[in-house]
């Protein structure tokens, strides 16, 4: 077999003993003759080719070796919905190191855990996040010893790129080797960074993207999920470029407005959105009347989409939304409905490869229709999470069996159906949101003695923090101090974070040892 090939067979994926995925996700399109297709457009009007997107991601590999970086070196990147992610992120594989997309609503508190927490030896980010970014890069002791912008002020990504060699070698790996990390939060607060292979996207973007949504060389696919999410990554980056397909970029915020705009201007054939989106967008609707023509079928993760949602896109656009499930540590969706068999309110059935069992306690299966925890077979899995052998040990189970945290049942026909998560934490707009830490904002008020955070659902069926509060002062309750409380979580945490209910309590239900019984507040 030729060095970084793989052949799919609708039973497994044989890979090349020297695999380095850079190459037939990059390199091969050239030699398929797509140099001159389009496979990034942006909202700036920028188009990149497959001929100049392998070119500077040569260039990207080889500045970034150019900075003496070691093999297996972490390059951390804040970096918004750009051809610059595709560079460097490409680039430092090729190259033989290991790119770590976080999360770009971060917080400084955040970015420093992570920035020690991955002993990274570079870290490049779009300018836009100084704010957040320096102050932890410079609360840090040493860090990362390399600090590139993409653009603007000093000398940027851009910069080394136009000075870099154009010929890059794919550095040796195979498919089992360590590819990519992405750090996933954790019920506790920390986040875990969750150990991704080079066989990994190849997986997700041909079991998934492939025999699943049935992506092709013609699809243009536009994912309102940003990159740094992993189901941004699969679908506003490796499917298309597994496929040889077009990307669109959108580097703002994705609105109701900006996201039908964009659909509107590139004629996307694939829309991949969460749920609270299409809330937002079907709140719109009717306002914007958007033109949805171009696309044949729209995805959502992340979070469960309420059957009222789908049913509603369906009256309005004519098309369906399919549902599925994906996790950090799987990669991509590993559960979901499919083109021509879609159940509302199910997560559908495993993705082609992928094996799903439910457990009880004591880690046998349990019949149809009865709850239990979801364990996930498949080659996708993450290899481990950096640097914590307990959460380790918990969630990765051994010959690429995964602990999801997630209770389903499955009803007598097969489909899965999401019951909640296991512990305690919160997906708020499809990204997770950990009770403890909102509990923590709102506690740094002089008047807030203690707090519970617990999700509840809003008029559209979308889960958002509702906390309970108690007060040192019960009598300064009030419409003026929720005020206060909402401003304060909103400046302090990633903007998603903040309560959208208060309710003042005289005292939290307890457990005998002090823990606050969260299922009764829910209740
Ligand atoms: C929950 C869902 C019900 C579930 C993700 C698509 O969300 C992704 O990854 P995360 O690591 O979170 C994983 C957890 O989120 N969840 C995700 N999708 C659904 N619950 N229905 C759904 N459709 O608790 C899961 O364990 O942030 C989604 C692709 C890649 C991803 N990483």
């Amino acid at each position: 077999m030729n060095d970084h090939t793989v052949t799919v067979t609708p039973e497994e994926l044989i890979f090349a003993p020297t695999f380095n995925v850079a190459v037939p996700f990059i390199d091969r399109h050239l030699a398929e003759g797509r140099a001159d297709r389009v496979a990034i457009s942006t909202n700036h009007g920028v188009d990149v080719t497959y001929g100049e997107l392998a070119d500077r991601v040569n260039r990207a590999g080889n500045a970034l070796a150019g900075l003496g970086l070691l093999p297996g070196d972490r390059v951390l990147m804040v970096v918004k919905d750009d051809p610059a992610f595709y560079y460097v992120f490409w680039g430092a594989i090729k190259a033989g190191f290991v790119p770590v997309p976080l999360n770009t609503l971060l917080r400084a508190k955040d970015y420093e855990f992570i920035v020690a927490d991955s002993q990274a030896a570079a870290v490049v980010w779009s300018p836009e996040y100084d704010a957040e970014l320096i102050p932890a890069l410079d609360a840090i002791d040493g860090g990362p010893a390399h600090r590139i912008h993409t653009e603007g002020e000093g000398t940027t990504l851009a910069d080394l790129i136009a000075a870099a060699p154009a010929e890059l070698e794919p550095a040796p790996a195979s498919a089992l080797d360590d590819c990519f990390w992405l750090y996933s939060s954790g019920s506790t607060g920390n986040p875990k960074g969750a150990i991704h292979r080079h066989r990994d996207m190849v997986v997700t973007s041909q079991r998934y993207g492939v025999d699943t949504l049935g992506a092709g060389e013609d699809d243009v696919f536009f994912s309102a999920a940003k990159l740094f999410f992993a189901y941004g990554l699969g679908n506003g980056m490796t499917f298309p470029l597994w496929v040889g397909g077009r990307a669109v970029l959108f580097d703002g915020r994705p609105t109701p407005e900006s996201t039908f705009e964009v659909i509107a201007r590139f004629s996307p054939t694939l829309y991949f959105g969460v749920p609270t989106l299409y809330a937002a967008q079907l709140a719109a609707f009717e306002e914007l009347a958007p033109d949805t023509s171009s696309v044949r079928m729209c995805v959502s993760a992340g979070e469960a989409l309420p059957p009222d949602i789908l049913k509603r896109w369906k009256d309005r656009t004519g098309l369906d939304i399919l549902d599925g499930i994906g996790s950090t540590e799987l990669l991509h969706i590993f559960i979901s409905n499919r083109p021509d068999d879609i159940k509302p309110g199910s997560s559908g059935k495993p993705v082609p490869s992928y094996t799903a069992r439910i457990v009880d306690e004591d880690g046998n299966d349990v019949p149809p229709g009865e709850g239990g925890r979801l364990l996930v077979h498949g080659l996708s899995a993450a290899r481990a999470y950096w640097n914590n052998p307990e959460k380790t040990a918990a969630t990765m189970l051994g010959d690429d069996w995964l602990d999801t945290g997630d209770t389903y049942v499955r009803d007598a026909d097969g489909y899965f159906y999401y019951q909640g998560r296991s512990d305690d934490m919160l997906k708020v707009g499809g990204i997770w949101t950990s009770p403890f830490e909102i509990e923590a904002k709102l506690m740094e008020h002089r008047l807030v003695l203690e707090a519970a955070v617990i999700g509840r659902e809003d008029d559209a069926g979308l889960v958002k923090p509702a906390a309970f509060v108690v007060l040192t002062e019960a009598e300064a309750a009030g419409e003026e101090l929720e005020a206060e409380l909402r401003a304060l979580c909103k400046e302090g945490l990633a903007p998603y974070k903040y309560p959208r209910w208060i309710e003042f309590v005289g005292d939290l239900p307890k457990t005998a040892t002090g823990k606050i019984q969260r299922f009764r507040l829910r209740a």
